[in-house]
């Protein structure tokens, strides 16, 4: 039995972030975290993404899970799906409701074998070619376009796109759920979901925001 999730409604915005996108505040990463977290989720962000990643990530595995599980309760909590990038096994052990993995992750029938009939499933996008092979592999549910702008959140950022890989793959009769990413603010927000894009996703947008309820509001303008 496949998962039940409303995934195209899911990527009208798009929060991810792990305790590296918060280092620029005082205090505890992971408890900041959490305090975005549940202050983006009052706001009406529509999905999360556990992301901990690259050199000023946590690396204890056992900090890691038990934080995956404390965002996980926060997104439960407002009735909003919750992802994790790139470990299957963590996905799997915690009930998250995705999964995120990039083209160089683990293989997407692998991960759809282990997890689709709970989690739904979303890979990374940077070429046409690319596009066209997810829209025509029947296990992936929606995936992430870009980088659309430079980005400071990512250590090793494929190339970057511009607003009009959003067109180009819509125009190439790609009709998956799609999310745009990288460098997303809400000055391109609405630009991006008239070129075709289901929603946008970002990081520091929203971590590095000093008012994120108007940021999420700002993000979510002109959203359907
Ligand atoms: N994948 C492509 S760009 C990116 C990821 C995870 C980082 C997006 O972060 P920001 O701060 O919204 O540019
Ligand atoms: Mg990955």
């Amino acid at each position: 039995m496949p998962h039940h999730y409303d995934v195209k409604g899911a990527m009208q915005l798009y929060f991810i972030a792990g305790t590296q996108d918060c280092l620029h505040l005082a205090g505890d990463p992971a408890q900041n975290l959490l305090a975005i977290l549940e202050q983006a989720l009052q706001s009406g962000i529509t999905c999360y993404q556990f992301r901990e990643k690259g050199k000023n990530a946590l690396h204890d595995p056992n900090k890691i899970k038990a934080l995956a599980m404390q965002c996980r309760d926060l997104c439960r909590q407002y009735q909003v799906p919750f992802v994790v990038n790139d470990d299957v096994q963590l996905a799997i052990e915690i009930g998250a409701d995705g999964i995120h993995v990039g083209q160089t992750d683990m293989a997407v029938a692998d991960v759809a074998a282990l997890c689709h009939s709970q989690c739904f499933i979303g890979t990374s996008v940077n070429t046409l070619e690319q596009g066209l092979a997810a829209q025509a592999n029947p296990l992936i549910d929606y995936f992430g376009t870009g980088p659309i702008f430079p980005t400071q959140s990512k250590e090793d950022p494929k190339p970057v796109v511009g607003m009009a890989f959003v067109s180009t793959i819509r125009a190439n009769g790609i009709d998956k759920p799609i999310v745009a990413i990288g460098g997303v603010t809400a000055q391109s927000a609405q630009a991006l979901r008239q070129r075709g894009a289901n929603g946008v996703a970002v990081i520091s947008a929203i971590t590095q925001s000093t008012n994120i309820a108007k940021t999420v509001k700002e993000l979510l303008d002109h959203a359907e």
